[in-house]
């Protein structure tokens, strides 16, 4: 049997396990496809419900002349100035020594990516993310390096820990305990996929787990595991407990196996069950969220995740929506 079909084979006999472990919640689903009829259509898919808001200024930026790129980075960057939400930029949650320190990517593509981490003291990570991408050799910068990447660059410096922050940050000290595994108040990442003139591309914003050991980078800026895009294929980006989803590089996962040929839906919810029986199904006392977004060529998108709760947004056309993601377990 050749490669080809054995995969086929293989990926059929996975699927039927995959749906037998499922609630009736989770069947997969017939997706919209818009560039069966036009392909000259742009679609914008968000994590959480703060999504909506960013894919409109997302596709407000296209509707300006703003190529893929423009629109996904114009469109989270709304949410890193929402003080209100405290996991991405201003207003994040801090570590446990009360540093908002921020995780960025983005990626093109054509396979440029770029990348801070660990960066502490700017609202707009992912501009940064950008300016790295188009300006420098690197793909990832860290720490101070990524500061003062960004102080040359002329991005403004703010002190992101808001007064609501720092006196969540107090209270938490009073006992100082750390648990990350159910948390899904605190998984607000924003990630971002789209496609708009044929071009994929995604990115990922973050201030990442509150309370999180000082130093601690999650899977938001890591190519592969909190992004990836494919120009040939198309793009993920994953939200939840980053270690699982750096462990399990899911997004480069997903972006393979729609490669293989499986839609955004059965690859996202593949690469969700692949997590969930390498650590929850071998420790019943672990629990925690992870949710993805995925978008191929063809305009079939999905969202998906481990535990409910999760919602994605979609934009198309006039059309902006929130949507309740299907997920594996209860
Ligand atoms: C992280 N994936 O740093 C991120 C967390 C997250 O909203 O999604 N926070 O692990």
């Amino acid at each position: 049997m050749n490669n080809r079909r054995r995969f086929i084979k293989n990926l059929g006999l996975l699927g039927s396990s995959l749906m037998l472990a499922h609630s009736a919640k989770s069947e997969i689903t017939e997706q919209f496809m818009p560039f069966q009829s036009d392909p000259s259509k742009s679609i914008i898919i968000s994590t959480w419900s703060h999504g909506v808001p960013a894919n409109e200024k997302a596709m407000e930026t296209i509707e300006k002349g703003g190529n893929i790129i423009d629109a996904i980075e114009q469109g989270v960057r709304v949410i890193e100035s929402d003080a209100g939400n405290a996991s991405v930029g201003l207003g994040g949650r801090p570590d446990r020594d009360g540093h908002v320190t921020l995780d960025a990517a983005i990626m093109d593509a054509e396979g440029n990516a770029g990348s801070v981490c660990f960066l502490e003291g700017f609202e707009h990570p992912i501009s940064i993310a950008r300016q790295v991408m188009e300006k420098t050799p690197h793909v990832i910068l860290a720490g101070e390096g990524a500061a003062q990447f960004a102080r040359e660059e002329g991005f403004p410096e703010i002190d992101l820990l808001t007064p609501e922050s720092k006196k969540a940050w107090e209270e938490w000290k009073k006992k100082s305990y750390y648990s990350p595994e159910v948390n899904i108040e605190n998984h607000d990442t924003i990630g971002m996929v789209g496609i708009h003139k044929g071009a994929i591309a995604a990115c990922c914003t973050t201030s990442g787990l509150a309370y999180k050991m000082h130093g601690r980078v999650g899977d938001s800026p890591i190519l592969g595991a909190g992004l990836y895009a494919d120009g040939e294929i198309g793009a993920c980006a994953a939200t939840g407990l980053g270690e699982y989803v750096l462990k399990s590089q899911t997004s480069f996962l997903v972006v393979e196996m729609m490669r293989q040929g499986l839609s955004p839906e059965h690859a996202c919810k593949a690469a969700l069950e692949r997590i969930k029986s390498k650590y929850l199904d071998k420790n019943k006392k672990l629990r925690f969220q992870v949710g993805l977004v995925a978008i191929n060529l063809q305009g079939e998108y999905a969202g998906y995740s481990i535990l409910p709760g999760y919602q994605y947004a979609v934009a198309h056309g006039k059309t902006n929506e929130l949507i309740d993601a299907p997920y594996l377990m209860k």
